[in-house]
């Protein structure tokens, strides 16, 4: 057997043996911003399983366009204890930590998958699956996105979940599909505010959380699920709501 079918071979199955295994997980986070890899690592070092799939081949979301495209992006003192927990280097500067984006990005995602949260890119999120009695999100509709882009009808594949986290920022996705798909859970996205950075920055975390049974929200979503200030390139608030949808969640399952 040439290498070639080696190689072809052992992709296939591995990632089949994988697939199979995270078809039914304990959280799926949808995003891998700074939102959702924080949400992820802490998930993760709380010993449940979590999935998080991102539809770009690159994490990180809106952390590598920082502030107009320059490579520095700023946090408040509050996010202190995450930047240090992922191992991020700073500098102090008035009342903010400035971090090179790149850095912030990286060690985000290093710590997510050193904790056990297992990262898959190039995947969309298009659906969400719903059960009855209760009315629940209880997973999430995954394509390709390749699959997307070409406009190719190809059935997407499920992956049932006990909670779903959305974490996709501004598109806020899974809360718009289940506004529109799943009427009767009373989802109405309001769309982010104009900017108040220091408003949006407290607002955001305050408002993290579950959004109907199964379903809760993270990052700039939160903002535009319940009309909050938009805050620019400043990423205390995403790194503290998502750790603070972790913690939620994690109590949530944990008590059920
Ligand atoms: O946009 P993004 O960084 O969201 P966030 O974690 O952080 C927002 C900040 O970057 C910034 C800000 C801070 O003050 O205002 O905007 O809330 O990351 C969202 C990620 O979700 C992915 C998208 O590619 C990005 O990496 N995403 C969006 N829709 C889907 C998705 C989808 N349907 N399926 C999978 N991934």
């Amino acid at each position: 057997m040439g290498l070639e079918t080696v190689i072809t071979r052992t992709i296939i199955e591995e990632a089949s043996r994988e697939l199979v295994e995270l078809s039914n997980i304990d959280v799926v986070v949808v995003g891998a911003g700074p939102s959702g890899l924080t949400a992820a690592k802490y998930i993760a070092e709380a010993g449940l399983r979590v999935l998080v799939l991102e539809k770009r081949l690159s994490f990180g979301g809106g952390i590598g366009g920082g502030g107009m495209l320059f490579h520095k992006v700023v946090s408040l003192k509050n996010a202190k204890e995450i930047l240090d927990d992922v191992g991020v280097r700073y500098v102090e500067k008035g009342d903010l930590l400035v971090t090179d984006a790149a850095e912030l990005i990286a060690k985000l995602a290093a710590k997510a998958l050193d904790s056990g949260a297992k990262i898959l890119l190039g995947v969309s999120v298009e659906d969400v699956v719903v059960r009855t009695n209760p009315l629940r999100v209880a997973g999430v509709v995954a394509q390709w996105s390749a699959i997307q882009i070409a406009g190719l009808h190809v059935d997407p594949l499920s992956i049932e979940s006990k909670a779903v986290i959305d974490a996709t920022g501004h598109d806020a996705t899974i809360i718009r599909i289940v506004s529109k798909k799943v009427p009767e859970l009373g989802v109405t996205p309001r769309g982010a505010g104009p900017m108040n950075a220091a408003r949006g920055e407290d607002l955001v975390v305050k408002y993290t959380g579950k959004v109907v049974p199964g379903l809760y929200a993270t990052g700039m979503a939160v903002a535009e699920l319940h009309g909050l200030p938009r805050m620019g390139p400043i990423f205390s608030g995403m790194l503290l709501s998502g750790k603070r949808v972790a913690e939620i969640v994690c109590r949530d399952i944990k008590s059920s």
